[in-house]
C-alpha cells in the first residue's frame, strides 16, 4: 500500500538473548522526534480511528501481538505485528485502527514530529475528501 509498508530491522541474537538497534534517519528514513508506547489494552478495545496529514511513524510490537488496520479510499489491509524486529511504517494520509491487542502487548511508536493535534484527521468522511485530493496529486 502506498505510504505504508512492513520494515525489518536487524536483530542480534545469541545465547544471551536478542537486541534490535534502530537509528533515526539511517534505519527509519526520518528523524525520531518522539517516542510513545501503548500497553494494557483490554480485549475488544479498538484504538486509532484517525489519519495524520504529514507525520511519519514506525510501529513496533515489542511484546505480544496487535493487528493494525490501514486504509485509504481504495485499499484496506490488516497487518499483524508480533515480532519485535519487524515494524510497520505508516506515512501521511493513511487511516489506521489498532485492535486484537494481546494482554502482554506493548506497541512502541517512533514518530517524526512532536505531538500536534492539528496534524490529526479524526473524522472518516473528512479523511476521505482530503485523501482523494492528496493521492490524486501524487
Ligand atoms: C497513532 C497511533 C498508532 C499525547 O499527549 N501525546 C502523544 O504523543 C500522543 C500519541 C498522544 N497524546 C495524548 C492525546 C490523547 O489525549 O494521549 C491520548 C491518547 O491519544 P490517542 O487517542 O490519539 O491514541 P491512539 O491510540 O488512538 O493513537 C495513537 C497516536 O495518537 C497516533 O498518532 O498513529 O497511536
Amino acid at each position: 500500500m502506498i505510504n505504508c509498508e512492513k520494515v525489518k530491522f536487524k536483530d542480534y541474537t545469541d545465547q544471551y538473548g536478542s537486541l534490535v538497534p534502530i537509528e533515526g534517519e539511517t534505519d527509519t528514513g526520518f528523524p525520531i522526534r518522539r517516542i510513545y508506547y501503548i500497553f494494557g489494552v483490554e480485549r475488544g478495545i479498538r484504538r486509532g480511528y484517525h489519519s495524520h496529514r504529514d507525520l511519519h511513524q514506525i510501529l513496533l510490537c515489542v511484546s505480544g501481538s496487535v493487528t493494525i488496520q490501514v486504509r485509504t479510499n481504495n485499499d484496506s489491509e490488516d497487518i499483524v505485528l508480533d515480532n519485535p524486529s519487524e515494524g510497520l511504517y505508516i506515512g501521511p494520509m493513511i487511516w489506521r485502527e489498532m485492535y486484537d491487542f494481546s494482554a502482554d502487548a506493548v506497541l512502541l511508536v517512533l514518530a517524526s514530529e512532536h505531538y500536534d493535534e492539528s496534524d490529526y484527521i479524526r473524522d472518516f468522511s473528512a479523511y476521505k475528501k482530503e485523501a482523494s485530493s492528496y493521492f490524486e496529486e501524487k
